[in-house]
């Protein structure tokens, strides 16, 4: 007799790719910005580490590109309910970039070019959960998608995905971000639904 798993046939699955409670596929590629783009030129970029004591490391572009890269293809889920699956990006691990920095902090608020901030815990960062991707489908990343590089962190709500991105401070208690401080939810779990503070 076939044993035929429930759960299995309860779910919407197409390939392999699941969409989240209360989103809907696109295959376009909305661009969200909550304010202009910043113009940001690779000789000017860096990139920041500042642990929760004030010690600060930095890669100027061209160290970025002498780090290890990786090309992850994830599923994307905005908090306005569009999900696009199996984007396909290139970029440096946060592993390799946080693997000398001394911390023992548990949050990080990430910083980009033109102000956006948002709050992510650091063990989000890690284990091969985040980036700093600098193309995508195989070109330089578009400008308002965030380029020159951004952060993607594509198992939380995209908004914690802060294109532009400039920096990451590691902190002993979590401050909130530009969406987070004005109600989103401080994690943002598309699996479990929490948009909104209180979700
Ligand atoms: N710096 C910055 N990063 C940002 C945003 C922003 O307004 N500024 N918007 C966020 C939101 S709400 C989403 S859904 C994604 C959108 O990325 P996209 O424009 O590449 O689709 O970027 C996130 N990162
Ligand atoms: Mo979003």
């Amino acid at each position: 007799m076939a044993v035929i798993s429930r759960g299995f046939h309860g779910r919407a699955r197409d390939k392999g790719h699941e969409l989240p409670p209360g989103q809907y596929e696109t295959t376009g590629f909305p661009v969200l910005s909550a304010g202009p783009t910043p113009a940001v030129s690779l000789d000017d970029w860096e990139f920041t580490v500042r642990t929760e004591t004030g010690v600060r490391y930095r890669w100027n572009w061209q160290e970025l590109m002498a780090l290890p890269s990786e090309t992850p293809t994830v599923d994307i889920h905005c908090v306005t309910k569009w999900s696009k699956f199996g984007t396909r990006w290139q970029g440096v691990s946060l592993d390799v970039l946080l693997e000398n920095v001394e911390s023992g902090a548990e949050y990080a608020l990430v910083r980009s070019y033109g102000d956006y901030t948002t709050n992510i815990p650091v063990e989000d960062l890690l284990d091969g959960k985040a980036w700093i991707v600098h193309r995508y489908d195989d070109e330089e990343l578009p400008a308002e998608h965030g380029g020159p590089a951004r952060l993607l962190v594509p198992h939380l709500y995209f908004w914690k995905s802060a294109k532009w991105v400039r920096g990451i401070q590691l902190l002993d208690e979590e401050e909130r971000g530009f969406w987070e401080s004005v109600g989103y939810h401080d994690y943002g779990d598309p699996w479990r639904e929490q948009r909104y503070q209180g979700d």
